[in-house]
């Protein structure tokens, strides 16, 4: 069913608290924990519980999660103190965008500049 943990998903096993992490973050509906390859200072990923490939998958099905998910962004980016600098907010989709993990997930990226066109 839509939305359901996947036994094969790093992600499901993260939210489950199969797979340890480490979590800055935690509502009802979203979790939040910092990449274990950061790309920045602040590098934390941000992701609903409910399973969906990928943003697009998720918007379709709960919007409302999309925006839970934008939020808790923000409020990490407010915690980590990044949001004055400014930061990134990152969904990538598809493989040739480099997306890894089929669990949507926005990244977060703070705590240094950050180039425009990104690679
Ligand atoms: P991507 O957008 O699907 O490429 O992002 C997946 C991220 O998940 C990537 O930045 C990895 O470093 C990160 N990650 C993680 O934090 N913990 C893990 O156990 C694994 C990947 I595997």
């Amino acid at each position: 069913m839509a939305g359901e943990p996947q036994a094969d998903c790093l992600f499901c096993k993260i939210v489950a608290g199969e797979v340890p992490a480490t979590i800055v973050r935690e509502t009802e509906t979203v979790v939040a924990f910092r990449d274990i390859n950061p790309q920045a200072p602040t590098h934390v990923l941000v992701i609903p519980r409910a399973h969906y490939r990928d943003a697009a998958a998720l918007a379709a099905a709960e919007p409302q999660l999309v925006a839970d998910v934008v939020r808790e962004a923000g409020e990490v980016a407010a915690e980590e103190k990044v949001h004055g600098a400014g930061y990134r907010i990152v969904f990538n989709t598809g493989t040739g965008a480099g997306q890894t993990v089929f669990h949507a997930h926005a990244h977060l990226l703070g705590g240094r500049g950050l180039a425009w066109p990104p690679g």
